[in-house]
């Protein structure tokens, strides 16, 4: 299932309201400059671009109730799930570049709803140095990019959690975390009590990233499921990743993430990306745009010399 060529719609998403910092909006220019595109072209076969989504731009309140531009955020989701909800009825492979991590409650609700219409069950891996587990009650913020996984688990505001028909539309056992070495000290708590299975970096520290990569893709292979990535470009340690808001030390090198993307390609199950959370604003000579291409590129089959079946 590796080889066939599915087409991809790459759809780009310049919203930054749910974020620390502005600049998330410049991500998908930036991969585009980066190559995007001609890179997904060569390797995974035929890629249509079907431009920016448009919707509202940062408008810099404080928080409200907990949460700073739930509106903007809720405006942002709701197309993006109805965009990726359209490439996934046609057949091809959603790549959405962010923009804020926000965005993926409107992938995830896309991937929910259609998964739930094609009787599949899916599969989440959480790439990210975060959790992004909180709720209005545990955050210290209020930035809406630190809550998508708790949303999609059923935690958070209604025009939020409503984004789906389905209430959770992704339930915490469904997704695997990969990097995580950020979360704040009342978010650990909901990630214990819901169960969120994550592997942190020092789990990956103790057992490396092969084993761990393996367990979290098991499922998955199980289940032929629909594997969603949310590929949040902090993941990747910060020096090999300086072009991103919320920059944290001891993540994955390159090449352990190479291998995670490389795994993932290997299940033949990839059927839905997020590429977000890149800020230009931070990035120096577009390296960590290319770098987050190059990451893409694995995850779509590339490899430094073709190999037999492990
Ligand atoms: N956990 C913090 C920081 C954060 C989460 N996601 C990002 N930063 N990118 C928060 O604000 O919720
Ligand atoms: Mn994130
Ligand atoms: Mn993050």
């Amino acid at each position: 299932p590796a080889d066939d060529h599915r087409s991809i719609a790459l759809i780009g998403a310049p919203g930054d309201v749910a974020a620390a910092h502005r600049g998330a909006s410049m991500g998908p220019e930036a991969l585009r400059v980066a190559g995007m595109t001609e890179a997904l072209a060569e390797i995974a076969g035929e890629v249509v671009d079907w431009g920016n989504l448009t919707g509202p731009s940062h408008p810099g309140h404080a928080p409200v109730d907990g949460l700073r531009h739930l509106p903007e955020t809720a405006t942002w989701c709701r197309g993006v799930r109805d965009t990726v909800g359209e490439a996934l009825a046609t057949g091809r492979i959603p790549v959405l570049m962010g923009g804020d991590h926000a965005l993926s409650m409107g992938s995830l609700a896309a991937a929910s709803a259609h998964c739930r219409a094609a009787g599949k069950p899916l599969r989440v891996l959480w790439l990210d140095a975060h959790a992004d587990f909180n709720t209005p009650e545990t955050s210290v913020s209020g930035n809406l990019h630190g809550m998508p996984v708790a949303v999609a688990a059923g935690l958070g505001p209604p025009e939020l959690t409503g984004l789906s028909d389905a209430t959770p539309m992704v339930p915490a056992a469904r997704f695997h975390q990969i990097g995580v070495r950020a979360i704040d000290r009342l978010e650990k708590r909901t990630v214990a009590a819901h169960g969120l299975p994550v592997a942190d970096m020092r789990e990956i520290d103790e057992r490396s990233i092969r084993p761990v990569m393996e367990e979290a893709l098991a499922h998955a292979t199980a289940e032929g499921a629909h594997l969603h990535v949310s590929f949040d470009v902090d993941m990747l340690d910060s020096s090999v990743a300086p072009g991103v808001g919320t920059r944290v030390k001891g993540g994955p090198t390159y090449r352990e993430a190479q291998l995670c993307m490389e795994m993932i390609h290997d299940t033949g199950l990839l059927a839905s990306l997020d590429v977000v959370e890149l800020n230009p604003a931070f990035d120096v000579h577009n390296a960590t745009a290319e770098t987050a291409v190059e990451m893409v590129k694995s995850l779509f089959g590339e490899r430094i010399l073709s190999r037999r079946p492990q």
